[in-house]
């Protein structure tokens, strides 16, 4: 069994969809932010960068990982799927994760920040993270135009990756128009049972907590969750 820790956001979303895909058991441990439960000693434990997501591998002595891009890693060297054994194979799907976690998340987070919260309007920051965003889906869609996935002819980690944050595009005001190689992988992969169900992860457990409406999640029981978390860690 896996413990997760997180919350739903983009980078949260890949460990979840991922734990879906490769049909993993797993226990989600809803993190909030507005708690700041992402900060407690107790998290700071697993995560020192304070973040989510996170696991703990309940079958590997409670071993910890954080960052998304190690959890992709992780799972799928943990399950043997979502990403070739060959040296090359695997080569290819750690250059797209690499070129995700450096580049398109960073990036569209920025956007966004920059775009929706910051409480000042700065046009040169919102520009540029825009453009840069624009520029870096442009990438993957050339790259789209030349195979069926990110890595090649298979479905693999490195799609989960950067489908977890181009497909929230509007949320950083970046436009896909002409990205058609993009658009149609964004598409197919929004069909897949798993993504569906690993992109409604942590708001299913808020649901089914609540019994009622995903923003009217039961804080009660999700702080219980956490308190066990808490407990356990202790
Ligand atoms: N490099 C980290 C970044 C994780 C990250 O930025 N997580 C955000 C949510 S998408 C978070 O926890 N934000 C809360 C905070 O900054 O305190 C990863 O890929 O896991």
């Amino acid at each position: 069994m896996i413990d997760l820790y997180t919350a739903s956001t983009p980078n949260g979303w890949k460990a979840s969809v991922a734990l879906e895909e490769l049909e993993l058991p797993y226990t989600v441990h809803p993190i909030r932010f507005s708690e700041r439960e992402q900060k407690t000693p107790e998290f700071l434990a697993m995560n020192p960068n304070g973040r989510i997501p996170v696991i703990v591998d309940r079958d590997a002595d409670d071993f910890v990982v954080f960052d998304s891009g190690a959890i992709l890693l992780y799972l799928a060297e943990k399950a043997g799927r979502l990403m070739p054994a060959d040296v090359k194979g695997r080569s290819r799907v750690i250059q797209w994760l690499m070129f995700q976690m450096g580049g398109v998340g960073p990036m569209m987070g920025q956007a966004n920040v920059f775009c929706r919260y910051a409480p000042e309007k700065i046009p040169y920051a919102i520009e540029r993270y825009q453009r840069e965003s624009r520029r870096l889906l442009k990438v993957l869609d050339t790259r789209l135009g030349q195979s069926a996935y990110l890595a090649g002819e298979d479905y693999s980690i490195a799609d989960i990756a950067s489908w977890c944050w181009a497909h929230t595009y509007e949320w950083s005001g970046v436009s896909i128009e002409g990205l058609s190689h993009l658009s149609r992988w964004m598409d197919e992969i929004a069909e897949r049972p798993a993504v569906k169900r690993g992109v409604a992860v942590p708001a299913d457990v808020h649901r089914a907590a609540a019994g009622n409406d995903a923003n009217d999640a039961n804080d009660a029981d999700v702080t219980t969750r956490v308190e066990g978390a808490r407990s356990i860690l202790a």
